[in-house]
């Protein structure tokens, strides 16, 4: 009798604790629940090379606790890579247009430099690369400023040249120093492609898309149309970065908004910075046009917000995510009926 009173004790102990245990479960779910509506969550999501990294690494400087030394560190191999890997691209693609093209001989390398351009791509191509010694960083600044190259890199765009080019090939000195830490700057173009969904404990979150063998504009318009499209995003706000801009700015002046196909009714109305806003405007339309189209009439009232965007420039991303914030502020009280 006396056993069986303490094994039932057992059972009851055993059990009040399960229960214990299983309350304070759904106590930090309640919490955790409750927590999370305070939560904005932002999901950056575009074609490859956008700039999502790149926006993320913001956040992480102006909210943050931004990179400590061994932060900046990590990037060496990146940034490097990205010199060797550029250099290779610029040097292999000058051969073909060399060959190819019908103005061939613009991308002819001068022979003297064409023993380094050879040495170079072969660096390039390998899983590997050496240390960045001052001597390397002589060699490939003397090819860069190969006039072939310089045609080359004006052609870019055909050959998927990154961003980040013409800034690491005009600081390669310093990315060659044996003490090289980078800079804040550098860690901002550092280029390296996200593979997989990156998370970010604060109020971000991101994930990517990518296909690098088409027409980026064309991409980036399937798949707004796409998001905009899926039932889970019915309710969600579209905060659409139109990133790049200083790049755009530039273009807009050399090449036509035309050869696109979704802006093949552009027509350009005058030069310079009035062309650049009237360019802008256009592209921007385009959007708002695809959005109200891809948009159930039931929801067009989800907050729907275009913003020009230079990832690279942090006052201007400061600024923008205020006024993110403060939208999304605006739509919390509005849907509390405090608005
Ligand atoms: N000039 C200029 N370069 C930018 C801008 N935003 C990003 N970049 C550069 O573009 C390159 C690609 O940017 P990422 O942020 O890595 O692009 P991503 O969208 O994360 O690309 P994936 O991870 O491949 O999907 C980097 O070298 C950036 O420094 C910008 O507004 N202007
Ligand atoms: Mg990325």
């Amino acid at each position: 009798m006396g056993s069986l009173c303490s094994k039932n004790r057992r059972y009851n102990d055993a059990e009040a604790e399960e229960n214990a245990q299983a309350a304070e479960i759904e106590r930090r779910i309640e919490l955790e629940t409750k927590a999370e509506k305070h939560i904005q969550k932002l999901l950056l999501l575009g074609a490859g090379e956008s700039g999502k990294s790149t926006i993320f690494k913001q956040i992480k400087l102006l909210f943050q606790t931004g990179f400590d030394e061994a932060e900046l560190k990590s990037y060496i191999p990146v940034i490097h890579a990205n010199v060797y890997q550029t250099i290779k691209l610029l040097h292999d693609g000058a051969k073909e247009l060399a060959q190819n093209d019908i103005d061939s001989s613009k991308y002819l390398i001068s022979s003297e430099k064409q023993g380094i351009g050879e040495k170079l791509s072969e660096i390039g191509g390998r899983l590997d690369y050496p240390l960045l010694t001052k001597e390397l960083a002589k060699e490939i600044e003397t090819l860069w400023e190969d006039a072939a190259i310089q045609e080359t890199y004006a052609r870019g765009n055909e050959l998927q040249v990154p961003d980040c080019t013409h800034y690491f090939m005009e600081n390669l000195q310093r990315l060659a120093d044996a003490n090289y830490v980078p800079t804040k700057e550098d860690v901002l173009y550092a280029r390296v492609r996200t593979t997989g969904v990156v998370e970010i404990q604060f109020r971000y979150d991101q994930t990517l898309f990518e296909d690098e063998n088409r027409n980026r504009m064309m991409e980036t318009k399937e798949l707004f149309e796409w998001v905009l499209k899926q039932p889970c995003f019915e309710k969600t706000s579209f905060m659409l970065f139109l990133n790049k801009f200083d790049i755009f700015e530039k273009k807009i002046l050399k090449v036509p908004l035309n050869v696109c196909e979704w802006f093949k009714d552009y027509q350009p109305v005058s030069t310079g910075k009035q062309e650049i806003e009237h360019a802008y405007e256009f592209v921007k339309k385009k959007f708002e046009e695809l959005y109200f189209q891809s948009t159930a009439p039931d929801h067009v009232d989800r907050v729907f917000k275009v913003y020009r965007t230079t990832a690279l420039d942090q006052k201007l991303v400061k600024k923008t995510f205020k006024l993110v914030d403060e939208t999304l502020r605006r739509r919390n009280l509005f849907e509390a009926g405090l608005l």
